[in-house]
């Protein structure tokens, strides 16, 4: 397969004015009828073009232009193209007919079954499988559908836009629904749904006064887990007209959540569909963490109604101006609900678990690539939480008014169009007046930014100097690199504790507390600095940039105690473990044991007294970085054996220190009255449960008893959840007792079973592999499910860094078995799964040879899917 390039972007040569879509439904055999209104397009830089329509996987049964079947003869038919020659040079009515098998469709893409529902993925290019059509996000059309089905087998039917009209056809044997989406939109934003569904529904009233019927739909008995979600998407509404003053711009705003999906949920312009996990809660079943994610993803979906539907992307490489900025927005929205800081940490930590990884290796790209062979593998963390870091730098670097007036003259300017990030930046280079030309340079330049700080303090003239020094890593592709516009957010904290004022002659290279780098190399020199300080650099994490400051254990200790940046203060304690656990790392592999990490226990010790810091604060500040942090910020020779032992070495050494103080933490956090999802409430469950995981490490009696207590008389799916994984992960007898005990409380469930999935996945104890091997046989297990094969294939691969990575490489050679069969039916899964292994350059040699060894027998897999084929090249290369 050849590569796409950014540079060779064409406007179409025809348009779409109106899309008519006709589905009689059948599970194995549906018949599309398509009726579009064709014209050619006045951009289009080429004459008397033939109209050449994608198409994959579809019986093609009819070709009528204006009122005339072609002959087979009058049309050139391939495996992914319908071309038809010669067009009348008027605009003309093309009518299509095909049939389609949704039964046979395990990729997902296109139309498919779930669970007996019928339901569609048309991002990125699934829409080319329902029928023949101008496949790319700028072609935009208004759409009316009929969907026809068996009433009995499918009650609810669903599509884009407003319900014109329902009715029975075939004497009751059959009935129709007829849905119209005034708003234009690329073809990847349809959606139909067809089902035996429940649902629940709301109103909401507009700011400016409209009436919109929120409808969620489930499967039925799952009425009250959909709760959670509608009351997300209220607060997700009234957020965005108060945040951005956009409203919603339908009479109804549906979701439907379904069982098999290959991502998190789909922004279809008023017909969301949804991963069930992503939909599904109630304290008995889903935790904290999936309460969050189920209000972020929502709110995230629901964004994209105006960054991404009402203004979509020109092509797929301007991808990250859809997805980084709703990212953006979605973080925003949650930091406003919940604490910004401790959303900003987890954010933080997300990135730098994912997209820093990704950045430094053979997977690393720009945030807008210039070229892809599968546009499905483009769907990445540095699309979109790199693409989301972006467009928060400029809101720092604007300003929060000047920020907003740039988005208010996005969407006014740009409203109903296919858009570019140039045109994006326009409007925030246009209402500040600014320069936004080396920062353009994010969007191209792949690579995390190294910005390395250096500091030195003359008493006597009472100057303090920063000299920042930046540079960016070669990655593929990219040999050179030029220096980027980097805010650095920076506060100076006196003996004190507390921050000094910023008195500068630096000019506009320091604004307010800003510093904006845009040298190779700086110094900023401050006055009137009394005693020495600390520096505070990177507060709130302004730029994604590894930063590198002198700063001793005992700097980190007093940050992480006073600094005013309370993420800083985060961010203190977790370079302080990191440092520690690094060090354990070097001696172990020199057959040492370090005797470091009181240090640590005793600056986390004091700040867990902190009663001015609120429960999720600490709880973060518990959770020490995990042992793949550990193995990025190692980055070469990574033994995940050494690193498994100096992860326990420092949990437990902080447990036997604190093991009092955490014990009361435990105890005095313990659940009382009814449960609430709300930050306070989750943010306590949080702190106990990282408090317990902390004492579990030390494996004794009593830590095991308590955790043991937890899972058996939990009152909610939190603290049962975790309860249960660290006792999978125990060699204790409660292991098995408790495994048993979900499994027979959960196995009809076909969401909350996952859990127990995970759990057994992510043990590090020696049999994982085989454990995980023979749960792929388990009759609870499908691997054409994408959420089965990601809570036991991916949580093995991506969680278990010290089983996945057994020093005879085989959790490597098990991953390929599995991707390869996987690949035969879902290649978009089977190529995630491949993400796993793109770090395999940084693993000491003999695992290094071993996994080279798997990757190699893809290569030699005769027909892999072109998304696997993609991946497995550029990990190779
Ligand atoms: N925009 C959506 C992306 C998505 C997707 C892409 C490829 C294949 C399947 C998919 N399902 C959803 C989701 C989002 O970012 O909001
Ligand atoms: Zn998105």
């Amino acid at each position: 397969p050849r590569p796409i390039y950014l540079r060779d972007y064409r406007p179409p040569n025809f348009l779409i004015k109106s899309v008519n879509l006709d589905f009689k439904l059948d599970a194995a055999a549906t018949k599309v009828r398509s009726r579009l209104k064709v014209r050619h397009n006045p951009k289009s830089q080429v004459h008397n073009a033939p109209l050449i329509l994608d198409g994959e996987n579809l019986k093609l049964d009819a070709v009528i232009l204006d009122g005339n079947t072609l002959t087979r003869s009058q049309y050139r038919l391939t495996k992914t193209s319908l071309t038809i020659p010669e067009t009348p040079i008027k605009p003309f009515t093309l009518e299509i007919h095909t049939t389609i098998d949704p039964s046979q469709n395990k990729s997902l893409q296109g139309l498919y079954r779930s669970r007996g529902v019928f339901c569609t993925q048309c991002e990125a290019q699934g829409f080319r499988r329902i029928t023949y059509f101008l496949d790319r996000p700028d072609v935009l059309s208004t759409y009316t559908v009929r969907l026809e089905a068996d009433p009995k087998e499918a009650p609810v039917l669903l599509s884009n836009g407003n319900r014109l009209e329902r009715g029975t056809s075939d004497r009751g044997e059959r009935h129709y629904a007829v849905w119209h989406d005034p708003h234009p939109k690329p073809c990847y934003l349809f959606a139909l749904v067809a089902g035996d569904l429940s649902s629940i529904a709301a109103d909401f009233k507009t700011a400016s006064g409209s009436d919109v019927g929120l409808t969620i739909y489930v499967e039925h008995g799952k009425e009250e887990r959909a709760a959670w979600a509608m009351d997300s998407l209220k607060r997700s509404m009234r957020w965005d007209e108060k945040r951005f003053g956009r409203e919603y711009d339908l009479e109804v705003f549906n979701i439907v959540a379904v069982s098999d999906f290959n991502m998190g949920a789909m922004e279809n312009k008023g017909l969301n569909i949804f991963n069930d996990r992503l939909v599904l809660a109630s304290p008995e079943t889903a935790t904290d963490t999936t309460f969050e994610a189920i209000e972020s993803v929502v709110a995230h979906e629901y964004f994209h109604n105006w960054t991404g539907n009402r203004i979509t992307c020109r092509d797929w490489f301007q991808l990250c101006l859809k997805e980084g900025l709703t990212v953006y927005r979605d973080q925003e929205f949650s930091a406003d609900e919940r604490s910004r800081v401790v959303q900003r940490i987890s954010d933080v930590r997300q990135l730098k678990a994912h997209q820093f990884p990704e950045d430094s290796g053979p997977l690393a790209h720009p945030v807008r690539p210039e070229s892809y062979i599968e546009i499905n593998n483009f769907y990445t963390a540095t699309v979109y939480e790199k693409g989301a870091e972006i467009v928060r730098m400029i809101a720092t670097i604007l300003g929060a008014e000047a920020f907003r007036s740039g988005m208010d003259l996005y969407f006014e300017r740009h409203d109903g169009e296919a858009a570019t990030i140039e045109q994006f930046l326009e409007c925030f280079a246009e209402v500040s007046g600014r320069d936004l030309s080396q920062f353009a340079l994010w969007y191209s330049q792949s690579g995390t930014p190294h910005v390395e700080c250096r500091t030195s303090y003359d008493k006597r003239a009472r100057t303090y100097s920063l000299t920042l020094k930046q540079t960016t890593p070669q990655t593929p592709g990219q040999q050179q690199k030029n220096p980027m516009h980097i805010p650095l957010r920076i506060g100076l904290l006196g003996p004190d504790g507390h921050d000094l004022p910023l008195t500068t002659d630096a000019g506009d290279a320091l604004q307010d507390d800003i510093i904006h780098l845009r040298q190779p190399s700086q110094t900023i020199t401050f006055t009137d600095v009394p005693a020495r300080p600390i520096p505070s650099v990177l507060r709130e994490f302004s730029a994604p940039v590894h930063l590198e400051v002198e700063l001793s254990e005992k700097d980190l200790a007093f940050l992480l105690a006073n600094d005013s940046d309370a993420f800083n203060r985060w961010q203190a304690a977790n370079t302080y473990a990191m440092r520690t656990m690094v060090a354990m790392v070097e001696a172990l592999s020199r057959g040492k044991r370090s005797s470091r990490g009181t240090g640590f226990a005793k600056a986390l010790s004091a700040a867990l007294v902190d009663d001015n810091l609120d429960w999720a604060f600490r709880a973060e500040l518990m959770r020490l970085p995990s042992q793949s942090d550990v193995a990025t910020e190692i980055g070469q020779n990574v033994d995940h054996t050494f690193i498994y032992r100096a992860h326990r070495q420092l949990t437990r050494l902080i447990a036997r220190r604190l093991e009092d103080q955490l014990a009361a933490i435990h105890d005095t956090l313990k659940e009382s009255g009814p449960f609430s999802p709300d930050a306070a409430n989750a943010g306590k469950r949080a702190a106990r449960n990282a408090a317990l995981q902390l004492l579990a490490s030390l494996g004794s009696k009593t830590a095991i008893n308590r955790t043991a207590d937890q899972y058996f008389n939990a009152s909610n799916m939190t603290e049962a959840a975790h309860a249960l994984n660290l006792l999978a992960a125990s060699n204790s007898p409660q292991r098995r007792t408790a495994l048993d005990h979900f499994y027979q409380r959960w196995h009809e469930d076909h969401v909350v079973i996952d859990t127990w999935f995970v759990a057994q996945a992510q043990s590090p104890r020696n049999n994982a592999l085989d454990v995980v091997r023979a749960l792929t046989r388990h009759e609870r297990f499908d691997i054409t499910a994408p959420n089965k094969v990601r809570a036991l294939i991916g949580n093995f691969a991506l969680m278990n860094p010290v089983q996945f990575n057994r020093p005879d490489g085989k959790g490597y050679e098990f991953l390929v078995e599995q991707i390869l069969a996987i690949d035969r039916f879902n290649p978009q899964i089977a190529a995630r799964l491949l993400n796993a292994m793109r770090s395999w350059r940084a693993l000491e040699p003999k695992r290094r040879k071993l996994a080279r060894n798997a990757l190699t027998k893809i290569t030699k897999h005769p027909d892999p899917s072109r998304d696997v084929h993609e991946i497995v090249l550029r990990i190779l290369d």
